[in-house]
């Protein structure tokens, strides 16, 4: 029967009695939501079912997304939405006195990342599935998830986040499916009519996969996301009363093996030898791929075909052990030889890089991996072998260039390199990204395997990133240009004929400022901060870490904070800096960071002198929840790293989706959004890339002559020390010194002034409120592009070799009128080719 309000209330009712034995009036708001989550649960199970037999039936390919992390963000109002029954429900709850906003409220945040790659793997599921495509995504079932944040006296302070303490009501456990994972011990090779390694004396963990469903929009699909928890063999549980001893063993040795899956590790861009987190690598390796190669012989296809039915994508290096891991199983378990197995794996697997920094390239000691992986340190070994013999081929002689290209050198496994040679692709996430890779960080790799690299510039989910977080625009939209950009992204480009029209202009600045009013009374009832809804908004919410130059941008506000002190007529608009993220707990700096934001909001804040032209918030624990209120309320959007070192960046979009303003560098994918909204739309600055690299080989500048030239650095630099902040002397030192003794490595000084200059054109443009706001329109309708549905479209194309379903009112225009061209939306030429041979009109 089909679902209405009615229908929706009794069995809302009924499910609350039997779950909480209650009546509607004594539960609580976590017992509802619990309610409607198992409730919707209901729903989402007969639908699940079909789509894995549909998938079944069809023989279609699956695509398997390997990620350490995976950032879903609360699931109730995405899984609501996607169901097509969020309205209904809204409505249904109301008649019970129930909002759904406050039920929404009571779901955790399931913290399973660290930042822009866990979160981009998150986006795509939704893509994927809202385009019925077979993507399923494997991970872990951190036990806790990213610490969360506490201010206290305005330093970070870690709390680890029980976020499984209420249960999580969208997995579902699947025993059944259990497999084991082995560590240590030994090989023995035995040799009859062929070789064989046998592997001995290991220790055995269980990989118990917990599914949770991924569901498309209004499309009846659903999609799997595995996480894997680690448990103990119980025949290694020996607890009897009779030995005490053998108990508090077992106990111990069971803490240790849950130790596998229970903390995600902290750090974003850095990279740490612990053993623990090599084995969550291989844990999640070793279970994903044996419950793939399980899930394909069901199939009953014959297994020399496995890469036409499956693709696995690896999610930067962390699970790179795949490679060796496919061989072992096709080499030891299914016994295939060495080259066909080679073949079929390079064939199955890709890559994606994200981060040029040289401290997050993951690498592991010989010892280490021999010790824990003794098989597949042979294969690696192997792989390595051969490798260094093609190259010798190439390059006879070359040893500076074969040591740098090896997969093991200097004792040490290099996880980039063993990807490149175990991939049949290799991509960058933003044009400027692949183009660095290619010329720079991988660029012997590039002119060895010149076809492997390609570029796919991240997108996100629009449908959480607009649709669900700002309804009041996304009904705007509805009503000025229909529903189809919510399945068809580049059709938002259709709201380009009302840039300047004022009253849908107004609409639009009455919205901004609705969400702006909410952000406003968060901020004052949990950090107990007013602010004023008319202020200009700016946020830079991203990690905390120097190259994404959360500094630069706390040193202009302590000038603009100086010229207020000296004249507070001064005429600015009133602003209202926004802040948030988290920083790796070993990272000092970018703690110091923290610190010095959260003091310069007490200084100023406080001060009546300045009459609240400018304020200072730092929100805490920043999380996808949190992001989700700031971005819709935002006016003026932070990208501003150091040029070259964000590899894409994908706040970027969020904001511009949500009509916020970019002040920027140019790298990432702000160059490629300023290529689409053009350089009337968007406010850039600073060094570029080639500037900054090439300042770079020749040992970087002199930061002191900046600090001598320019008065307002030299003021605001001093202040870090002299006690102008209600603090020691000391406090700030290291931050003072890392610009001024350790040689600024992110070019805060040296981009200062012309960031200064760019704020100052910003504040001057938002001034003209009409073509301000025909900015803000210019952003929304060219955010399409940025799309997670496209990004995975070329990757479903070019790198998987699947048919995804490819919208035909895909137009996106670099152009100001809405002329849809064709190169615009047509990012790779099958697509191009799809859209000519299926006739489908795109005019000039
Ligand atoms: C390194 C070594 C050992 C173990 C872990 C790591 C490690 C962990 C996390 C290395 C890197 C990360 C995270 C990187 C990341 O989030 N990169 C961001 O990816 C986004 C999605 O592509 C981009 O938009 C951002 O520009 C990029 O910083």
């Amino acid at each position: 029967m089909k679902l209405n309000k009615e229908l929706f209330k009794d069995q809302f009712l009924e499910k609350l009695m039997t779950m909480h034995v209650k009546s509607l009036e004594e539960t609580s708001n976590a017992e509802r939501y619990r309610t409607l989550s198992s409730l919707v649960r209901d729903y989402i199970s007969k639908k699940w079912i079909a789509s894995d037999q549909h998938y079944q039936q069809e023989g279609s390919k699956q695509v398997y997304y390997l990620s350490i992390e995976f950032l879903i963000g609360r699931m109730l109002g995405m899984n609501l939405l996607n169901l097509g029954i969020y309205d209904l429900c809204k409505e249904a709850l109301a008649e019970l006195g129930i909002s759904l906003d406050v039920l929404e409220k009571a779901e955790e945040d399931p913290g399973l990342g660290n930042g822009g790659l866990g979160r981009l793997a998150a986006c795509y599921l939704d893509s994927m599935a809202a385009e019925s495509l077979p993507g399923h995504g494997c991970s872990l079932r951190y036990r806790y998830g990213f610490f969360e944040q506490k201010i206290v006296n305005g330093y970070q302070v870690e709390v680890p986040d029980n976020w499984l303490d209420q249960g999580f009501p969208w997995e579902f456990k699947r025993s059944d499916q259990t497999v084991s994972v082995n560590f240590g011990g030994n090989i023995r090779v035995v040799s009859n009519d062929k070789l064989r390694y046998l592997h001995e004396n290991y220790d055995t963990v269980f990989a118990v996969p917990y599914d949770v469903p991924i569901l498309g929009y209004k499309n009846d699909t659903i999609n799997t996301l595995r996480i894997w928890s680690a448990e103990a063999s119980e025949e290694n549980f020996i607890c009897s009363t009779a030995d005490m001893l053998d108990c508090v063993t077992s106990m111990e040795y069971t803490k240790t093996v849950e130790s596998l899956s229970s903390v995600l590790y902290p750090d974003d861009s850095a990279y740490e030898g612990k053993v623990l987190r090599l084995k969550q690598h291989y844990f999640l390796v070793s279970a994903s791929l044996q419950s793939i190669i399980k899930n394909y012989k069901q199939r009953a296809l014959p297994l020399d075909h496995l890469a036409d039915y499956i693709a696995i994508h690896i999610n930067d290096t962390h699970p790179a052990l795949a490679i060796p891991e496919m061989m072992r199983i096709l080499i030891d378990v299914e016994e295939m030889g060495w080259d066909e197995a080679w073949k079929i794996t390079v064939n199955i697997f890709s890559y994606t890089n994200h981060t040029v920094l040289p401290e997050a390239l993951e690498k592991w000691p010989i010892d280490m991996i021999q010790n824990l992986l003794p098989r597949l340190y042979l294969i690696i070994n192997e792989m390595n072998e051969r490798f260094c013999h093609e190259l010798w081929n190439r390059y006879p002689g070359d040893w500076d260039k074969i040591r740098s290209m090896a997969i093991i050198s200097d004792h040490t496994i290099h996880m980039a390199n063993l990807a490149i040679v175990g991939s049949h692709s290799v991509n960058g996430v933003a044009q400027i990204h692949t183009e660095i890779l290619k010329t720079r960080v991988m660029n012997q790799f590039h002119q060895f395997y010149p076809t492997r690299f390609n570029n796919k510039t991240n997108g996100v989910a629009h449908r959480r990133w607009l649709l669900k977080i700002n309804p009041r625009l996304s009904s705007l939209l509805n009503e000025s240009i229909g529903s189809s950009w919510i399945s068809h992204p580049c059709d938002l480009l259709k709201i380009l004929k009302y840039a300047d029209d004022h009253v849908f202009q107004e609409k639009l600045a009455r919205i901004k400022r609705y969400n702006k009013s909410r952000l406003a009374e968060h901020i004052r009832d949990v950090q107990g901060i007013r602010i004023d809804v008319d202020s200009i908004f700016d946020s830079h919410i991203k990690r905390i870490h120097g190259y994404k130059r959360q500094t630069m941008n706390v040193f202009h506000i302590m000038h603009l904070y100086n010229l207020l002190r000296e004249n507070p007529d001064l005429d600015i608009i009133p602003r209202t800096f926004i802040f948030g993220g988290k920083a790796a707990p070993g990272y000092h700096l970018a703690k110091q960071t923290i610190k010095l934001i959260n003091t310069l909001a007490t200084v100023i804040n406080k001060d009546k002198s300045i009459r609240d032209k400018i304020k200072v918030v730092f929100i805490e624990n920043y999380n996808v929840t949190m992001a989700e209120l700031i971005i819709p309320a935002t006016n003026v959007s932070e990208q501003i790293p150091t040029a070259s070192q964000e590899a894409c960046g994908t706040g970027n979009m969020k904001f511009m989706m949500n009509g916020a303003i970019t002040i920027g560098t140019l790298d990432g994918a702000n160059i490629e959004i300023r290529n689409v909204v053009g350089d009337n739309n968007i406010v850039f600055f600073g060094l570029t890339a080639n500037e900054v690299l090439e300042l770079h080989e020749h040992g970087g500048y002199n930061p002191w002559d900046v600090y001598n030239k320019d008065e307002r650095i030299k003021t605001v630099l001093d202040q870090l020390i002299n006690g102008f902040f209600p603090v020691g002397t000391d406090e700030f030192k290291s931050l003072f010194e890392s610009f001024l003794y350790h040689n600024d490595q992110f070019f805060v000084l040296k981009d200062f002034a012309s960031y200064a200059d760019a704020q100052l054109r910003l504040d001057q443009q938002y001034r003209n409120r009409n073509q301000w706001l025909s900015m803000c329109v210019h952003n929304i309708a060219h955010s399409g592009k940025f799309s997670g549905d496209r990004t995975f479209t070329e990757y479903a194309m070019d790198v998987w070799n699947m048919n995804p379903t490819i919208s035909p009112q895909c137009y996106c225009s670099n152009d100001d009128k809405f002329t849809s061209r064709l190169h615009g939306c047509a990012f790779t030429s099958k697509l191009q080719q799809t859209i000519s041979s299926n006739n489908i009109h795109v005019p000039h």
